[in-house]
C-alpha cells in the first residue's frame, strides 16, 4: 500500500511536473510568439520610421537645393553693390576690397570659379530689382560677354529674397548671396559632428525666411503649407537637441581641462588672419593645418603649449569672423566660442598685410566686445609682418609672423604677463628634501621654473615655482598630513 501510494505520489508528482513543464512550454511558446510579433512590429515600425525619415530627408534636401542652391560647381559672375553716399555708405572699406573678399569666398569653394565681375553703385539697396532698367541692360550685356556663367553672386547680406527672385527672372540664372555662399563653404569645411549640426542649424532660418518672402500671394499671406512649416520646425528642434547633447560633452571636456589647472588662451580673429598658424607657432603642434582658405577652421579646438617660464597653457583655436553676413548664420557657432569667451587670456590676431585690415579689425572688435565685456584685456597681435614694411605695423600691437616665427617669444612674454595678472600666479621659493614626496607634489601641481641643490646641504632642493595662493594652501595642508 505504501508502495502504491509512493508510485501514485511519484506519478502525481510527475504529472504535476509535466503540467508545470507544459505550462512552462506554453509560456515559452507565448513568449516566442510575443517576441516574434514585437520583433516584427519593431522591424516594421523602424523600417517605416527610417523610410519616413528618408522621405523627410529627401523633402528637406529638395527644399534646401531650391533655396540655398546645390554645391555642384558654378561659373560665377560677381556683382558687388555698394552705396555711393549717404548714411548707409560704408566708410571703413572700399568696393574694391569688398569685391576682393567676394572673389576669395567663391575661390574657397572647390569647382567654383569667377568668370566676371562688376560693381553696382547704388543710392539704395531697396529697389525691387535692386538695379535700374539701364543698369540691368548693361549688366545683361556684361554677363553675356563672359565665358558661360552659370550663376550670379550678389555680394551683400541686405538683399531681399523677392529681389533675388526678380533678378533670377531677369537674368535667367540662379542668384546667390553672401549667406548662401558662406553656408556652402561651411558645409565643405565642417568635419566634426558639432560643426555639421551647427551648419545644418544655420541653414534653417535662411530657408524659412526665403520661403516666407517669396511665397507671399496676392492676398498678402504666405503660401507655405503647414506640412513644410512643421517639417522645418521639427528638424530645427531635433538639431538643437543634438547640438545641446554634443555641447554637454564639450562641457565635460572643458571641466576635465579645468581640473588640470592650466591657464587658457583663446585666439580669435578675422577669417584667414593666421589663427591656426599662430597656435602652430606657439605650440609646434604638427597636427594643425593652416590653409589659405576662408573658414578653414570651424571648430574650437584646444592645444597645449608652454610659456618661457615653463608654465603650461592651453591655446584655443576658433572659427573666424567675416563682415556682411546676417547674425543668424553665425549664431549656432557662437556657443562654440563660449570656450574662448571664458579663457584667461584673449588674443585678437589680425592680418596686417591685408588691404582691408581696418574694417576687419573693427568688425572683430565690435563682435567680441559684447561677448567678453568692455573691460576685458585683449592682446592685439599684428600677424603677417613679413609681408609689410615696419612702419605699417600699429604701435600698440605685438608684431609677429606666424609662418616666419618672428615675434613669437615676445608674444609668449606678453601672454605670461597677462596670465600672471589674471590667474593670480605667484612666484614662490620652496626648500624641500631632494626626491621627497613634497618635491613630487610640486612637480605635479605647480610650474617648477627652476630647481637647484641647496649649496649648504645638497640633500635639499631650492625650487622656484609658479602657483596660485590656493595651490600654496594645498601644499601646506599636504605637508601637515
Ligand atoms: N606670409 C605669411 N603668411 C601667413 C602668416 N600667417 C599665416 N599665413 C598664411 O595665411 C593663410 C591662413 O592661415 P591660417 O592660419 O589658416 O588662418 P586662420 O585665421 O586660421 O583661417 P580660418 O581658420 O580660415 O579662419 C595660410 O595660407 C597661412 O600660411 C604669416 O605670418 N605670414
Ligand atoms: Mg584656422
Amino acid at each position: 500500500m505504501h508502495c502504491v501510494r509512493r508510485i501514485l505520489n511519484v506519478t502525481y508528482q510527475n504529472s504535476q511536473i509535466c503540467n508545470k513543464v507544459n505550462n512552462v512550454n506554453r509560456i515559452c511558446e507565448r513568449l516566442r510568439v510575443l517576441r516574434q510579433n514585437t520583433a516584427y512590429r519593431f522591424n516594421h515600425d523602424s523600417k517605416e520610421e527610417s523610410a519616413e525619415s528618408e522621405e523627410k530627408q529627401n523633402e528637406y534636401t529638395e527644399l534646401s537645393n531650391r533655396y540655398i542652391g546645390t554645391a555642384a560647381g558654378h561659373r560665377i559672375f560677381v556683382l558687388q553693390p555698394y552705396i555711393k553716399w549717404g548714411r548707409d555708405k560704408k566708410r571703413n572699406t572700399t568696393p574694391e576690397l569688398q569685391m576682393a573678399e567676394a572673389v576669395a569666398l567663391i575661390n574657397t569653394l572647390p569647382y567654383w570659379c569667377v568668370v566676371g565681375c562688376k560693381y553696382a553703385p547704388l543710392l539704395t539697396l531697396e529697389k525691387k530689382a535692386l538695379l535700374g532698367t539701364g543698369a540691368i541692360d548693361n549688366l545683361k550685356r556684361d554677363i553675356h560677354k563672359c565665358d558661360n556663367p552659370s550663376a550670379i553672386f550678389i555680394s551683400t547680406n541686405q538683399l531681399k529674397f523677392v529681389q533675388m527672385v526678380q533678378l533670377e527672372k531677369i537674368f535667367g540664372l540662379p542668384i546667390y548671396d553672401r549667406y548662401s555662399i558662406v553656408i556652402h563653404i561651411f558645409r565643405q569645411h565642417a568635419k566634426s559632428p558639432e560643426a555639421k549640426v551647427q551648419v545644418a542649424l544655420a541653414e534653417i532660418p535662411y530657408i524659412r525666411k526665403k520661403m516666407l518672402e517669396t511665397s507671399i500671394g496676392s492676398s498678402g499671406k504666405a503660401n507655405i503649407t503647414d506640412k513644410i512649416k512643421l517639417m522645418l520646425n521639427n528638424r530645427e528642434r531635433k538639431l538643437k537637441n543634438d547640438l545641446s547633447k554634443l555641447q554637454q560633452h564639450r562641457q565635460l571636456t572643458r571641466k576635465s581641462r579645468q581640473k588640470t589647472n592650466m591657464p587658457t588662451v583663446a585666439v580669435v580673429g578675422y577669417t584667414n588672419s593666421g589663427k591656426t598658424s599662430l597656435i602652430k607657432a606657439l605650440t609646434d603642434d604638427q597636427s594643425l593645418q593652416p590653409e589659405n582658405k576662408l573658414f578653414a577652421t570651424l571648430d574650437t579646438t584646444a592645444h597645449r603649449g608652454m610659456l618661457l617660464n615653463k608654465l603650461k597653457v592651453i591655446y584655443m583655436d576658433t572659427i573666424g569672423f567675416i563682415q556682411d553676413v546676417p547674425e543668424t548664420l553665425i549664431e549656432p557657432f557662437i556657443v562654440t566660442l563660449e570656450d574662448a569667451i571664458i579663457a584667461d587670456v584673449i588674443i585678437h590676431i589680425y592680418d596686417v598685410s591685408h588691404p582691408d585690415m581696418t574694417a576687419q579689425y573693427e568688425h572683430v572688435q565690435n563682435t567680441i566686445k559684447p561677448m567678453i565685456g568692455e573691460n576685458r584685456l585683449v592682446i592685439d597681435v599684428a600677424n603677417k609682418c613679413d609681408l609689410v614694411e615696419s612702419d605699417c605695423i600699429p604701435k600698440d600691437a605685438i608684431a609677429v609672423s606666424a609662418t616666419k616665427l618672428t615675434g613669437i617669444d615676445l608674444l609668449r612674454l606678453e601672454i605670461e604677463k597677462v596670465v600672471l595678472g589674471t590667474v593670480g600666479l605667484l612666484r614662490t621659493r620652496v626648500r624641500v628634501e631632494n626626491g621627497s614626496v613634497a618635491a613630487s607634489w610640486l612637480y605635479k601641481w605647480t610650474t617648477v621654473m627652476n630647481a637647484i641643490p641647496d649649496p649648504n646641504n645638497a640633500q635639499y632642493l631650492i625650487m622656484d615655482v609658479l602657483a596660485t595662493s590656493r595651490d600654496i594652501q594645498q601644499f601646506k595642508q599636504f605637508l601637515r598630513q
